[in-house]
């Protein structure tokens, strides 16, 4: 079966709009025939949970790589206009760095805490794109929310994951003398023994303001997504999603992060998501460019 292009073109002001805002909610741009595929893949992967599933069986399930084991969220990122529109908003080339899955089952909605994305990963640059799409309505008491223009801070704060030394001060200060041994913290196995709290809560990242009792002091965006929509924001702004709102339906949605040839690698402490399995190979070495291991991130767009 033909599946469908993208249904329109992005506009100018769309495109102004990502730059300066940090993110921009594309309304009607792919088929709802995808948004069957998503469906299904989204299932898929929730039936099947590995290493990387966080959550199971609770209100708020996260898998990392979900496409890597369900052929229907492969199709997506393959085939679907995605990565065009992705590599649209930048106007460069872009390349997949991973993708995740946030599955809400239908009931009282978990919230998604507040964060950034980048500080979670071993990457660096201004070029990388959320792309977040959901199979289901959701409206804004649950869909993403963003400060507006975060991604223009230059501030890198803390992931609110990992390893507390107040918690547990003895398995903090044995991660700290295998990372002042230079060793791999996150390494190839977190593949399938993942856990985000192994990693370091790192003390030397700043916190994130508590925007949930400050909301008045920031300049947050949400909108309503209907299943069509594609939202993009920057891998910098600082987001989250509204939870404790009871929906009849599951909440079900796919992020995959793009990278334009800007993004490079760069070795953090505070690293919770381990690097793509096929890039340990290579060894990379901080400031490479993605595009140095096109064997691991192959060009998914060129304008
Ligand atoms: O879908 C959600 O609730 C959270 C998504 C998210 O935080 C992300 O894509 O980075």
């Amino acid at each position: 079966m033909t599946m469908s292009e993208m249904l329109r073109e992005i506009t100018p002001e769309e495109i102004e709009n990502f730059h300066r805002d940090g993110a921009v909610l594309l309304k009607n741009i792919m088929g709802t025939d995808w948004t069957e595929v998503l469906a299904e893949g989204l299932e898929y992967a929730n039936d099947h949970p590995d290493g990387t599933s966080v959550g199971v069986s609770e209100p708020l399930r996260i898998d990392q790589w979900p496409a890597s084991h369900s052929p229907k969220l492969k199709k997506i990122l393959d085939e679907s206009p995605v990565a065009e529109i992705v590599g649209k908003i930048i106007n460069a080339p872009v390349r997949f760095y991973m993708d995740q899955m946030f599955y809400k089952p239908a009931g009282l909605m978990a919230p998604s805490a507040w964060h950034q994305d980048t500080c979670y990963y071993n990457i660096d640059g201004h070029q990388l794109v959320r792309a977040w799409i959901c199979a289901d309505h959701a409206p804004r008491s649950v869909s993403m929310e963003v400060v507006r223009g975060s991604h223009l801070w230059n501030a890198t704060y803390r992931p609110p994951v990992g390893m507390d030394p107040k918690e547990n001060p003895e398995g903090a200060q044995a991660l700290e003398k295998d990372f002042a041994a230079g060793k791999v913290l996150v390494g190839k196995e977190a593949h399938d023994h993942f856990t985000y709290f192994e990693s370091f809560l790192d003390p030397g990242l700043p916190e994130l303001p508590d925007i949930d009792s400050l909301r008045g002091s920031f300049d947050i965006m949400n909108w309503d997504y209907e299943p069509g929509d594609v939202l993009l924001f920057h891998g910098n702004i600082i987001h989250s999603a509204r939870g404790g709102v009871e929906l009849e339906h599951p909440r079900r949605s796919h992020a995959s992060l793009w990278a334009g040839p800007d993004v490079s690698y760069l070795h953090r402490r505070s690293q919770a998501i381990p690097d793509p399995l096929p890039l340990y190979d290579f060894e990379p070495k901080d400031g490479q460019p993605l595009a140095d291991f096109p064997e691991v991130f192959p060009l998914s767009w060129v304008p």
